[in-house]
């Protein structure tokens, strides 16, 4: 939205809001209303509460706060508040009926369209009101996202289609790349809907380093496993062996094995081989470190993720996306629940960043080491539960989107976090390691 005027802004916004909408729909009309309300898994919430939550988060802020309207049904705030119930818990609230929440929500967009309508949008408040919606779409597409991952733990007939994602040439060119040391401005203060917790843009120092330039494969990690990954102590930490061990974890979530030795993964209700080539997804945190313990590597740091993401050393610039500022086209990333699966590596050439690095955004979300925390001169806005009440518990960020990420809730800049057992979510990672004595002289010599 950075330079549109008003009325092109309001039009921008109409457009997104739409957008988000359409996608809410096709996933909550693809299934039945037994489906709707069923729990398909004590992680999630029945789809029908997170439309009805989508609903409610656009009343709270659109309809209440932009419009100045009375709430709608303020009897069923509670029911919809993911503070008061916990996601194993909401499949047993009088929630609303599946008619009953279309109908809702299609009351709060009308009113929310015309708040849009008579809003200003920017200029008026320390927040502006351009914000709020821009957080809105987010919200929804993040919702969207989860009741992706909803269909993807529910048993049954495939019900969502797509066209497969493009063929690749496989990896070309290196296959790790030398991010040589030196300072680079993480996060950012002028992104207009960034979140609070992507803000302030801050310098960051940082020692060279080594990427992967692809994201770890399903043929990569298979030798993993071949190799007694699972079942080798020395790759895993404390806390990860122990929740190996109790979830009897042997593979990444959905993979089976049939009687000869190839895996076989079921994806939306569609049993098929796994494809070697794609990048691994469904893995937890403690799964990721111990593939990369036992590639003799590590996981990125979050600030390395990001400088090999969008730092563009001819410049000194951090970008907006790791090829440059352009907003994301299909050319450039697996984005959008375009595809209902990776892409294989190498198939987004024209989104590798400045440092030749590929598939940072969209495909799989990418676990790295760091804990939740906030940047320094963190400032929470506009609401604590968005991010601030998370820092510091056992949360890992993860960076980048997935295949089912929207691009309007995506950019370099963007923060995820989950627990580190999970991998119901799009989570798959890429390796990295500290540069060599001698990388570093080389890369020296090379740039005098
Ligand atoms: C940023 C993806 C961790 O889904 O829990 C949705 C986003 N916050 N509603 C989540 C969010 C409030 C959040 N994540
Ligand atoms: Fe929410």
């Amino acid at each position: 939205p950075a330079g549109l005027g008003v009325e092109e802004l309001r039009s921008h916004v109409a457009g997104l809001l739409e957008r988000s909408r359409a996608r809410s729909t096709v996933l909550t009309e693809a299934v039945d209303e037994a489906d709707l309300v069923a729990q398909h898994s004590p992680l999630m919430s029945p789809l029908v509460w997170d439309l009805a939550h989508i609903g409610s988060q656009e009343e709270l802020w659109l309809v209440r706060d932009v419009g100045g309207h009375e709430p709608l049904r303020p009897e069923i705030d509670g029911l919809y508040d993911a503070f008061q119930h916990s996601r194993a818990s909401r499949v047993d609230l009088p929630l609303l009926t599946p008619p009953q929440t279309r109908a809702y929500v299609a009351e709060v967009r009308d009113k929310a369209l015309d708040a849009l309508e008579r809003s200003p949008l920017v200029g008026r408040r320390l927040v502006d009101q351009a914000f709020a919606f821009g957080m809105i779409v987010q919200h929804e597409q993040q919702h969207d996202e989860t009741m992706l991952a909803t269909h993807q733990l529910r048993a049954g007939a495939p019900v969502l289609h797509a066209a497969p994602p493009p063929p690749a040439a496989g990896p070309r060119g290196p296959r790790e790349v030398l991010i040589p040391a030196g300072r680079f401005v993480q996060g950012t203060s002028t992104e207009p809907w960034a979140l609070d917790n992507e803000r302030p843009a801050h310098p960051v120092e940082l020692p060279a380093f080594v990427i992967d330039a692809y994201p770890v494969t399903n043929g990569e990690y298979a030798e993993f496993i071949e190799d007694g990954g699972y079942d080798d102590r020395r790759w895993w930490t404390e806390a990860g062996w122990k929740h190996r061990t109790e979830a009897g974890l042997v593979a990444p979530q959905f993979w089976e094995r049939d009687g000869s030795d190839s895996w076989w993964r079921r994806r939306f209700g569609v049993l098929e081989r796994v494809p070697a080539d794609e990048p691994v997804v469904h893995v937890c945190f403690h799964e990721a470190a111990a593939y990369a313990a036992w590639s003799g590597k590590r996981l990125p740091t979050e600030p390395e993720w990001e400088k090999a993401a969008r730092h563009d050393p001819a410049t000194g610039r951090s970008r907006r996306y790791p090829w440059g500022d352009e907003e994301p086209t299909a050319l450039h990333a697996n984005l959008g629940q375009r595809h209902l699966q990776p892409a294989a590596v190498g198939a987004y050439p024209r989104g590798a960043s400045a440092y030749g690095v590929h598939q940072m955004l969209g495909d799989v979300w990418e676990w790295t080491s760091s804990g939740w925390e906030p940047y320094p001169g963190f400032e929470m806005f506009p609401y604590p539960e968005y991010s601030q009440v998370f820092f510091g518990g056992d949360y890992r960020v993860l960076r980048g989107g997935s295949f089912g990420t929207d691009p309007s809730a995506i950019r370099a800049t963007f923060r995820n976090w989950d627990h580190p057992i999970r991998r119901q979510i799009f989570s798959g990672f890429r390796c990295a390691r500290d540069a060599t004595s001698r990388e570093i002289g080389e890369n020296a010599v090379g740039r005098r």
